[in-house]
């Protein structure tokens, strides 16, 4: 199995176990295009709007793209990780715990396990990336055990991210910040032209853009309410 598909095995095992999951229709759930195949899975629970699985693979390259949003209702950041194999390495492996208005309570945990894994070819982050936390993880990964390290952060901040889901309150006062600062997260990404140079290889650059705008980072809107059934 290849590493895009061990991880995505991973936080899927991960995500099953979210109580009150409920499968949400991603548009594209399978696209074959000349040798371009992506698959998309989504799902949404009482906490998190949307939970958002991507992998994508080509002769050349095999990506995967993995968003947890919240409902701004709640206090709880945003969940958000990217794989990008060239065949020979992964040249992009980032993984972060981004932070929304209040929530720096989870920081405490994650800046512990992090602290454990510090042993990567780290590579600079772009100048767009200011959405990131300061413990934000963005590295080519060479050998086994580079990538087994990766695998092991993941999962270690991915059961920290949902205990802290499961245990969320409502906490309604933040909310309208909350959900800027989510558009803000979408438009940010929205400017990593690596996605776009890609997306824009494997269809045409009109495809590309919608696709990026309303499957890959779609902003939040006001319809998307705790309860309202978004
Ligand atoms: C980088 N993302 C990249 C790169 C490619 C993609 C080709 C460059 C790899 C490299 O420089 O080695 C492409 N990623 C994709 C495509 C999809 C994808 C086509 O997921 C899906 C179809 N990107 C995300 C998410 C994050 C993210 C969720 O989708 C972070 C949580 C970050 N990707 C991200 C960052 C870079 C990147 C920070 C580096 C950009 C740079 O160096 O300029």
């Amino acid at each position: 199995m290849s590493f895009v598909y061990e991880v995505e095995h991973l936080i899927k095992g991960a995500v099953s176990r979210i109580p009150d999951l409920e499968y949400k229709h991603p548009g594209y759930p399978e696209i074959f295009h000349n040798d371009v195949h992506i698959v998309n899975e989504m799902w949404k629970c009482p906490q998190l709007r949307k939970i958002h699985i991507e992998t994508g693979e080509t002769q050349h390259l095999e990506v995967l793209h993995c968003v947890l949003y919240p409902y701004p209702e709640y206090n709880l950041p945003i969940f958000g990780c990217d794989i990008v194999d060239n065949g020979k390495i992964i040249t992009a492996a980032i993984a972060d715990v981004s932070p929304v208005t209040g929530t720096r309570k989870i920081y405490d945990k994650l800046k512990i396990v992090s602290a454990q894994y510090n042993d990567f070819d780290d590579r600079k982050l772009p100048a767009w990336a200011d959405i990131f936390s300061p413990y934000c993880k963005f590295m080519r990964l060479h050998t086994l055990e580079e990538r087994d390290n990766y695998k092991e952060l993941l999962l270690e901040w991915l059961l920290i991210y949902l205990d802290e889901v499961k245990t969320a309150v409502i906490e309604p006062e933040l909310r309208e910040q909350r959900q800027a600062d989510q558009v803000y997260y979408c438009k940010k990404q929205k400017m990593n032209r690596k996605t776009e140079g890609v997306l824009s290889q494997w269809f045409d650059k009109e495809w590309a853009h919608a696709y990026i705008d309303n499957i890959l980072f779609d902003e939040p809107n006001e319809l998307q309410r705790v309860g309202s059934g978004y």
